[in-house]
């Protein structure tokens, strides 16, 4: 089988999604850090966006499309669990995280520190402190949800869980040290997704990016 090439920057949570997605399979695969709206990436996603696939003359584009490929090309135990009821669970929690948890985490409070457009590159803190009531529900939403057995949907890890894990690092990795993170400490989603799984590096170009990118 060909080797496969994800290609995306490192500071990008959904290309850490499908980095866990990977590292969950066991799957041997090169990375290549590529900004969004690069020629590389324009090829293959419409938009510019980050990450996309190559597979030998497979292209892919979007994580979740990503993530699907890789747990049913190859071997090893599935992320989507095969009950219906279970994937459809699995599909929600993912469609949640991405439209509601992902523009206020990432989009929002992590910009704020990150890229704050502020004269002298402070952290916006209207941005941030706007962001921090939103995210206080949405952490008592996530409690709730894996405060049964500290994964989203049933008992074990799922691409439902992939989405958040790789937010809370991205925010847990890129948030200035020492600001103000939340009004209250973190709870139990928050621990128990950051902690559940990190991708082992293992392939060329692998390890935590810290460099500075335009777009989150
Ligand atoms: N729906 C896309 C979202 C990808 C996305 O927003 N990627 C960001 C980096 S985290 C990006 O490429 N941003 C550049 C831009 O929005 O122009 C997916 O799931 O892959």
């Amino acid at each position: 089988m060909p080797e496969l090439e994800l290609i995306g920057a490192s500071p990008s949570n959904y290309v850490w999604t499908c980095r866990i997605a990977l590292a969950e399979k066991g799957v041997a695969y090169r990375h290549s850090e590529v900004m969004p709206h690069t020629a590389e990436v324009d090829a293959i996603h419409p938009f510019g966006k980050i990450p996309v696939m190559r597979h030998g003359a497979v292209e892919i584009f979007e994580s979740r499309a990503i993530c699907g490929y890789i747990d049913s090309v190859f071997p090893g135990a599935k992320l989507m669990p095969a009950d219906p009821v279970v994937a459809a669970q699995v599909e929600q929690w993912i469609s949640l995280v991405n439209t509601h948890i992902d523009p206020v985490w990432v989009r929002q409070y992590l910009r704020g520190y990150v890229f704050p457009g502020t004269p002298d590159g402070s952290p916006d803190r209207a941005l941030i402190d706007a962001a921090v009531p939103k995210m206080e529900a949405q952490f008592a939403v996530m409690d709730r949800a894996v405060g049964k057995t500290g994964h989203l949907v049933g008992d074990a890890f799922t691409l439902a869980d992939m989405n958040p894990t790789a937010d809370i690092r991205a925010a847990r990795h890129r948030a200035a040290p020492g600001r103000r993170a939340c009004t209250r400490p973190r709870g139990d989603a928050t621990r128990g997704l950051a902690a559940s799984r990190r991708p082992q590096g293992g392939g060329p170009g692998q390890g935590p990016g810290r460099g500075n990118a335009p777009h989150l």
